[in-house]
């Protein structure tokens, strides 16, 4: 079955280009806000097929989007790994800190499948009640990312505890890069075996790096998860997300083996296409808040990036993601301009 997302990542033009929103289902959505108000905790909300399958799907049928999201978050692994993990409301996640190599050692060798079951399973219930023309994807965070959260045991504006871990003592954050490597190219190669079509992997927190940093905790792990993957899923479709690294993506496109990159609403389109191969597809990176906002700025800012790189494989996308305040009609809007220019 054609499905115009896949056809993207494998390297065909479509027009108008597949879009999907990160963060497509959430707090924006008043049905979503009703399902998570009964449910109450949200890692029971990523850990029952029922509720994650129903979460997964909303956004699709309002919308009506090329792609679902799996609906889940990056710090399952974490939880997975044995890491003390929880959501207080209205504060964003939080976990029990790593300070040191002791703590790395501490967590599980393996994942903890029995508790990624229920994900798994989620997969299969989206898959058989999505239209054929629909992609899901599945994701998981970049090591990077995820271990930036496990050091600093919450969300930071800088990621400075992570960072500070990685220069006071590089060969205990290698073990811990290097055991998120494994266990998340594990739980992908687990997400495509239940049926996911493609994977995105989340480096929100790719930009908060100096240049060997960068290649040493983004690109060189990242491009060894994907590797591994690859090994047991030759064919795997890979999206990367590595947010704000600007004109690093020349690096990161040459050293990391993708079929998509996804940008942040602060690359320059131009910039993108010229280095970026034709054999890469692009995603984004329409401005969270503009989508906010509405109105002629938004109709203006989907028709820059459109003319930009229609001539390309494009997936539309926002550059980071759905503001909670973000109202429905913009979406529609934003849709009805794509789909009809
Ligand atoms: O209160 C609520 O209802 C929870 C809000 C929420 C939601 C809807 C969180 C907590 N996670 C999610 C879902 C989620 N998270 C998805 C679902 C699929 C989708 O619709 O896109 C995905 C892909 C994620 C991934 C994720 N979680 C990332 C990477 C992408 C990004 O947005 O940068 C990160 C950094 C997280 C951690 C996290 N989980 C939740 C929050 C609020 C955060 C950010 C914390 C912070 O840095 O302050």
């Amino acid at each position: 079955m054609n499905k115009p997302l896949l056809d993207v990542l494998n390297g065909r033009i479509r027009n108008p280009p597949p879009v999907w929103l990160m963060r497509q289902a959430g707090r924006y959505l008043p049905e979503y806000r009703m399902v998570r108000a009964k449910a109450g905790d949200f890692l029971k909300l990523c850990l029952t097929p029922e509720l994650a399958a129903e979460i997964t799907l909303q956004p699709i049928r309002r919308f009506g989007f090329d792609a679902a999201i799996l609906f889940s978050d990056i710090l399952v692994i974490p939880y997975a790994l044995g890491q003390r993990v929880w959501f207080s409301d209205g504060e964003g996640p939080r976990l029990e800190p790593i300070v040191d190599r002791v703590g790395v050692a501490r967590l599980g060798t393996q994942l903890d499948q029995d508790l990624l079951m229920p994900i798994y399973e989620t997969i299969g219930k989206v898959k058989a009640s999505l239209a054929p023309a629909i992609a899901l994807l599945g994701f998981c965070g970049a090591p990077w990312t995820v271990a930036s959260y496990m050091i600093a045991g919450q969300g930071t504006p800088d990621q400075a505890p992570a960072r500070l871990f990685a220069y006071r003592d590089p060969q205990g954050f290698a073990l811990l890069i290097d055991m998120l490597v494994e266990r998340s190219a594990n739980y992908l190669i687990r997400q495509f075996e239940a049926g996911v079509d493609a994977v995105q992997i989340f480096d929100t927190w790719a930009g908060m790096l100096p240049a060997e940093e960068f290649r040493r905790w983004c690109i060189e792990p990242t491009q060894r998860l994907i590797a591994k993957l690859r090994s047991e899923i030759p064919a795997a479709k890979v999206i990367a997300f590595p947010r704000g690294i600007g004109a690093g993506i020349c690096r990161f496109i040459s050293d990391v083996a993708v079929d998509a990159v996804g940008l942040d609403w602060t690359m320059a389109l131009d910039f993108a296409h010229q280095h970026v191969p034709l054999r890469v597809a692009l995603q984004g990176n329409l401005d969270p808040l503009v989508l906010l906002a509405g109105g002629d700025a938004l109709d203006r800012s989907i028709d820059g990036i459109i003319d930009a790189l229609s001539g390309r494989p494009f997936i539309f996308n926002l550059g980071h993601g759905v503001l909670p305040q973000t109202p429905i009609v913009h979406v529609e809007q934003m849709l009805a301009r794509i789909r009809e220019r």
